[in-house]
């Protein structure tokens, strides 16, 4: 697992670091660097956990960032995960009009401090900055 700086947030069901990763990869690109890490691509199962998240994005330096979570509906059109997570997924922090699936080909959730930080969908071919998550513990 990755040591280091990282945010601790302890929640009723989560108790886990959140770190920032600043270099830019598309989406299975990013999933694999935390998988790999011991962690995964953060997934933002409570409205809890949410605004800590949100909370960390806005406490750091780069708010015009976007950021790669573990939502994305790969496997099946407009039923979303949390990859390596959870395939329920109940979010209420959609920016209003997402996921809009442009193209037919927006597969993979970011969060965006130019969309108040409300998950959008986008190509997991997108080059963005991610956030892993590393449960500590359960
Ligand atoms: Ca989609
Ligand atoms: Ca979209």
């Amino acid at each position: 697992m990755s040591a280091g700086n990282c945010w601790k947030g302890v929640g009723q069901v989560h108790r886990s670091c959140y770190q920032l990763e600043t270099q830019r990869l598309k989406w299975h690109q990013a999933r694999a660097f935390c998988t790999g890490a011991g962690g995964h691509l953060v997934a933002m199962e409570t409205a809890e956990e949410y605004h800590f998240v949100v909370q960390i994005l806005q406490s750091s330096a780069a708010s015009g960032t976007v950021w790669w979570t573990a939502a994305n509906d790969i496997g099946e059109e407009s039923r979303w995960e949390w990859a390596d997570v959870d395939p329920n997924f109940h979010f209420g922090h959609w920016l209003p009009g997402e996921p809009s699936n442009d193209g037919g080909q927006e597969d993979c959730g970011e969060l965006r401090g130019a969309y108040q930080f409300q998950l959008n969908d986008s190509r997991c071919s997108r080059l963005s900055e991610f956030i892993c998550e590393y449960e500590i513990s359960k």
